[in-house]
């Protein structure tokens, strides 16, 4: 469990070194840098069960910052950090490349013979899958045509059958894509495919915005502002997730990456710091930071999003879990250069982690892992940008698949930061005035 006071103890065991004088870091927007790959994937073997379904559920050894980014970079998605030891996912070939980088292992299992929970199965029937989401985002819409509408940011697999991915738009003075200039702010879900709470907490948070449009404070917020919402940034994943009779604990999307393997981790495709610390080039890992920058289809549509909207000045993206208030950097471990961005960062992440428990922290305080959403919208465009992992605080809590009772309570513990980031959206630094 990420508790308090682990946390102030990483906090105070933190390397500050790795990236000092990166100025992909240096909190201005800085030219993009080519940053030379890491060693090429070895081709593999032709595996006799999919890579996917040889994963393994790891505990390792570490008790820093820096041990918890070496296994990061080694290919371990890190799911859990407790005191001394992290837990998660990882191939047999990450797993020994974290051998090789000198992590002790205390234990490691098949993911098929820990996981065995059935999918969406009627206790957790609440979900919604991709159909159901857009039905839902539909029915928001109808509630209140006169602000809301829904388009495409794109498909996921463009000019074929992939799936779309869906923006709602809250907005007084514009429909659709067509710009508007009251300040902007997008609530983002499902990068990660088997994050499903991260989905439902942006889809329910939007229909409470509607059904309470009549109420002072809400009205205000929606007259003023332009809000998106784009809940199923992954909907391939998604799908593929709960499909068949039990969750397949899903992080990636869903390209053929042509050795067996499925799946790029969208949140380590992003162009800024892109090819670092925190991401694996090795394709059948689960944070596999897939060929290049941006080459996937949903990244590709988050940037073409943003990059239209140039009066977004926050951004926030759902993932799940462990509780947590996030901000850059995230791909390194300096603080961001702007003091007084710096300053508004932490008194908006002490303030809304005040409003639900969670903990606030730097990013890079939990691993260092480039190329996440939030260090490019933060590095490239200058928006407020935050990773919040919701409910619950651990794997023995329902890690991925807490069930449908987590439903209501998150949405309602993320209604207050969801406001007063959309109160603040019009002008984010003025949170340390
Ligand atoms: O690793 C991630 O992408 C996020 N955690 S998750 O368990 N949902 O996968 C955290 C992103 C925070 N960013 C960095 N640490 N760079
Ligand atoms: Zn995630």
């Amino acid at each position: 469990m990420r508790s308090l006071p682990l946390f102030a103890a990483l906090l105070l065991s933190i390397s500050r070194a790795s990236a000092a004088s990166d100025p992909r870091f240096d909190g201005q927007k800085a030219d993009k840098l080519s940053t030379p790959a890491l060693a090429a994937p070895e081709a593999p073997a032709a595996p006799q069960t999919s890579p996917d379904e040889q994963r393994l559920w790891v505990v390792l050894a570490a008790a820093d910052s820096r041990t918890r980014t070496a296994a990061a970079t080694a290919g371990v998605s890190i799911e859990e950090v407790r005191p001394g030891r992290i837990a998660g996912f990882s191939t047999p070939a990450a797993l020994a490349r974290a051998k090789a980088a000198g992590l002790k292992v205390l234990s490691s299992e098949p993911l098929s013979k820990r996981f065995s929970a059935k999918d969406f199965p009627a206790k957790d029937a609440a979900y919604h899958n991709f159909a159901e989401t857009v039905a839902e985002l539909k029915a928001i819409v109808g509630k209140a045509p006169d602000i809301a509408s829904l388009f495409s940011i794109g498909k996921t697999s463009p000019g074929r059958d992939g799936h779309d991915i869906w923006a709602l738009r809250l907005c007084p003075d514009a429909k659709g894509p067509a710009a508007s200039k009251k300040p902007g702010i997008a609530f983002m879900g499902m990068h990660h495919a088997r994050e499903h709470l991260s989905n439902e907490v942006p889809l329910l948070l939007a229909r409470r915005l509607v059904e309470n449009r009549r109420d002072p404070e809400v009205a205000r917020l929606l007259a003023g502002r332009d809000v998106y919402i784009i809940p199923m940034v992954n909907p391939d994943g998604g799908e593929y997730d709960v499909s068949g009779d039990r969750y397949h604990m899903q992080r990636k999307n869903m390209r053929q990456n042509g050795d067996g393997s499925v799946g790029v981790d969208l949140n380590r495709n992003y162009g800024w710091g892109w090819g670092g610390e925190g991401a694996s080039p090795y394709p059948a890992d689960d944070t596999y930071r897939g060929p290049d920058a941006f080459s996937e289809p949903e990244t590709q549509a988050v940037k073409a999003f943003v990059e239209s909207k140039k009066n977004l000045t926050t951004l926030l993206s759902y993932h799940t879990f462990s509780e947590l208030v996030l901000y850059p950097w995230g791909g390194s471990s300096e603080p961001i250069a702007d003091k007084n961005a710096l300053k508004a960062y932490r008194v908006m992440a002490e303030e809304m982690g005040r409003m639900t428990g969670y903990t606030p922290m730097q990013s890079s305080d939990l691993y260092v892992a480039t190329g996440d959403l939030t260090d490019w919208s933060w590095g490239e465009h200058g928006i407020f940008s935050w990773t919040f992992e919701l409910t619950p605080k651990s794997m023995w809590e329902g890690g991925f698949y807490p069930g449908a009772a987590a439903i209501a309570t998150t949405v309602q513990a993320n209604w207050r930061p969801l406001l007063y980031l959309i109160d603040l959206a019009d002008n984010p630094r003025r949170a340390a005035n």
